[in-house]
């Protein structure tokens, strides 16, 4: 039910999202590219007949104008709604947005943004607090066997196996910061290859998923908001997805993330987090019945194409996948931005 209502309609919200972020690639200003992808998200979901709630989004209600955390999307959450929809059938879902994952990639014009989103019904998302997380995703041939506990070194050897290769034919994506410098040693010693990305953790993800996109394992921290949206995706594929909360700025290095360690342990108690340290499986973190993620390219990646303008339109490309469905659907979409005219192929 979920997903027929709802899947062409969130490749369009995504796709909106793209369209208007790639307008701004390449010119320094990630700040617009974020804001102008939010816009055309959050517009193109209220015209969704549905009952939306945001639970992971641009932040708090204070310090985001859209999309903020708790707001209510889609046309039935209106006032006057039940003069056009049928509010008793419809069930109430949870969304998290990532409008555009990757902005410095954006404002750069580097490779692998995307626009973002997972939807469940209501509480099937984990609403992470805007802190760090330690991440761990794997082919869904090694699910279950690795785990975030076991080290770098036992992890690839683990992977190797259930993919029945060598370590040294195993690429690790890791995010280029300073508190990643030992864990980058151990996976070079260890044998394998280690690709450092900028930004992007949520596309070297899933990848992890896809055989033939020569990315194998995900490792180090990253945002926990991207972390649930990450496992809402690896939740559609079967692939392997763990993650841990960090709340101490040391590990970190870089980055907000409150004053001190104390406060941000007593921010996770006042949240009802009161084992910071557990280590969440992909089925928690995205743990409704149906589970449905959509992303559109917004610069070239590893799974998806950019955003390509050309007079008068652009084509985009995006990934649907769902938990009630075992398909991956690429969508490759000619938008035209003027009234009907030749589509060019190629
Ligand atoms: C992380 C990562 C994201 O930004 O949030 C990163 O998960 C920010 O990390 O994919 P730092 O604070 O260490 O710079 C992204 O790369 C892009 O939003």
């Amino acid at each position: 039910m979920l997903e027929t209502t709802l899947g062409l309609e969130i490749i369009e919200v995504v796709e909106q999202a793209a369209i208007a972020s790639a307008k701004w690639m390449g010119k320094g200003e990630k700040n617009i590219a974020d804001e102008v992808a939010v816009e055309a998200m959050r517009e193109r979901m209220n015209k969704i007949n549905m009952r939306g709630r945001i639970v992971i989004g641009e932040g708090e209600r204070d310090d985001a104008p859209m999309l903020y955390i708790g707001e209510e999307v889609g046309i039935c959450t209106k006032p006057d709604a039940a003069n056009f929809c049928n509010i008793n059938e419809l069930i109430e879902i949870d969304i998290a947005v990532d409008p555009c994952e990757g902005t410095n990639l954006v404002a750069y014009g580097q490779n692998g943004s995307m626009a973002v989103l997972a939807i469940s019904e209501k509480g099937g998302l984990f609403a992470a607090p805007d802190f760090y997380m330690k991440k761990l995703a794997a082919p869904p041939a090694a699910k279950g066997h690795v785990d975030i506990n076991k080290s770098a070194t036992e992890n690839l050897k683990i992977i190797a196996e259930c993919m029945n290769r060598s370590i040294e034919e195993l690429v690790v994506v890791v995010m280029d910061r300073s508190r990643h410098n030992d864990l980058v040693k151990e996976i070079r010693q260890a044998g394998a290859r280690v690709r450092l990305i900028s930004d992007g953790d949520v596309s070297a993800a899933i990848s992890c998923a896809f055989s033939g996109s020569n990315i194998h394992a995900l490792m180090g921290i990253g945002a926990a908001p991207e972390g649930v949206i990450s496992a809402a995706a690896m939740r559609c594929l079967g692939g392997h997805f763990q993650g841990q909360l960090i709340y101490d700025p040391e590990i970190v290095q870089t980055g907000l993330i409150g004053e001190s360690k104390e406060s941000n342990l007593e921010r996770l108690r006042s949240m009802g987090i009161n084992n910071p340290d557990k280590v969440y499986e992909t089925e928690e973190l995205a743990s409704g019945e149906t589970v449905l993620f959509a992303a559109c390219g917004i610069t070239p990646g590893t799974l998806m194409e950019g955003v390509r303008f050309f007079h008068g339109g652009a084509r985009t490309q995006s990934l649907v996948i769902s938990t009630q469905s075992s398909t991956a659907r690429f969508v490759d979409t000619i938008h035209m931005f003027d009234k009907p005219k030749t589509i060019q192929l190629k």
